[in-house]
């Protein structure tokens, strides 16, 4: 392959490449240990609005922003005008509605998988006004995490939660409007140490086949245990035709929700590899939300993002480049070494000049992290949200 076809196939990947960015990883967030704050954090959702259009800005990749009810929209749906009016002022649509059925005290033993039925319908009814928020703003998907699970062996009844779970994502399915769906979300560890309800892939396809036909699973890249494959995860939910989206983040032990790329890239890259591919044997890409799901604690948060999707850009556009007919020719003929070589050739190609090639061509900075510290913004955010956002910090002695 000459590097003018390179260039044709970059362009033609990053143009149908979107990214949606997370509003909370542009608050001050933290460990379980404490929160390193920073002046520059957003602290309300039109901040958060802001900053991720300074993103979409340099890079031209995110014109979304994925919410979350409690931190972004408490007061349900009678904020929604006031999330549109902030989808006009900044050009940034509302993407996924993340429900919050974690922080409240009465969730301690669960949300819809709590033995206590009241419990269960206080969630199921804050389920049921995110899928409104989600209808009246437009967004197609209602992305679910349930921290539910229990820290001791005995002290829950597994299956009977299992079946709570079941019966409320039906229930949920039913109140899809049109062209909505439910993503839903595994993760096997934390905060529950013992058991998680909704631990792994495969609990999550059997809960979003139960549920309906708009229920698909979504692949956190970072609730996974060491070691798993996730691409064979990820080929076998496309193949099932139930993948719904992807939250991407890095992570060298647990969900350590590092900068994508950070630690493997080679993981991110065997990823796209698998969604391409499909795509090529289908004549048409799978519909998947592409979500980043990544709180920086210690990086600056908008250059973190900023870094981030032009990593996965980069990344991307490498998986763009494997010779797709000629792997599946060495597939067939069980020539190893070529094969793999499909995969190792084309993620050794340089792919910093095409994705700023492209991005020059579509009227985008070259490199978007230096247009963006070149902006000024980060000076004008710090200045005016640091008083704010420093006034609780405290220095132990
Ligand atoms: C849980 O770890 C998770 O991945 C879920 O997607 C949450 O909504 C998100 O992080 C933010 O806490
Ligand atoms: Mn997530």
């Amino acid at each position: 392959m000459g590097p003018h076809a390179h260039h044709e196939i970059a362009v033609a990947a990053l143009d149908r490449l979107a990214i949606e960015l997370p509003s909370w990883g542009f608050a001050n967030t933290g460990t379980r240990f404490g929160k390193f704050l920073q002046a520059a954090a957003a602290g309300t959702i039109e901040e958060k609005f802001a900053d991720a259009a300074q993103v979409h800005r340099v890079t031209g990749a995110c014109p979304t922003l994925a919410l979350h009810v409690l931190w972004d929209v408490p007061g349900g749906v009678d904020e929604v005008p006031r999330v549109q009016a902030l989808e006009q002022r900044y050009g940034i649509r509302a993407g996924a509605i993340n429900p919050n059925l974690f922080q409240d005290q009465r969730y301690k033993h669960g949300s819809i998988g709590n033995p206590d039925p009241a419990v269960r319908a206080e969630a199921m009814s804050h389920l049921r006004e995110s899928v409104e928020i989600a209808r009246q703003l437009g967004s197609r998907d209602l992305s679910l995490w349930f921290a539910d699970g229990s820290n001791y062996p005995g002290t829950q009844h597994i299956r009977r939660r299992k079946q709570w779970f079941a019966e409320a994502l039906g229930m949920l399915h039913e109140r899809l409007g049109p062209g909505q769906r439910l993503l839903v979300e595994y993760k096997p560890f934390e905060p529950a140490f013992y058991h998680t309800d909704i631990a792994d892939w495969g609990m999550a396809l059997l809960l979003a086949r139960e549920a309906g036909p708009h229920a698909h699973v979504l692949v956190d890249t970072g609730h996974h245990y060491q070691g798993q494959n996730i691409e064979q995860i990820v080929a076998w939910l496309l193949d099932e035709q139930r993948l719904g989206g992807f939250h991407f983040n890095d992570r060298r032990y647990a969900d350590d929700d590092l900068t994508l790329g950070s630690i493997d890239p080679y993981q991110v890259f065997r990823i796209f590899h698998e969604l391409q591919q499909y795509a090529w044997e289908q004549g048409q890409p799978a519909d998947l939300a592409f979500m980043v799901d990544q709180s920086h604690n210690l990086k600056g948060k908008i250059e973190a993002m900023v870094q981030t999707v032009r990593t996965a850009q980069e990344l991307w556009v490498k998986a763009a480049l494997v010779d797709r007919a000629a792997l599946v020719e060495h597939q067939r003929a069980c020539r190893l070494v070529d094969a793999e070589r499909c995969l190792t050739d084309a993620f050794a190609v340089d792919s910093r000049p095409l994705v700023a090639a492209w991005a020059e061509a579509r009227g985008l900075p070259a490199d978007p992290l230096q247009a963006f510290r070149e902006s000024g913004y980060l000076e004008e955010i710090t200045r005016l949200r640091g008083d704010r956002n420093l006034s609780s910090v405290t220095t132990y002695a």
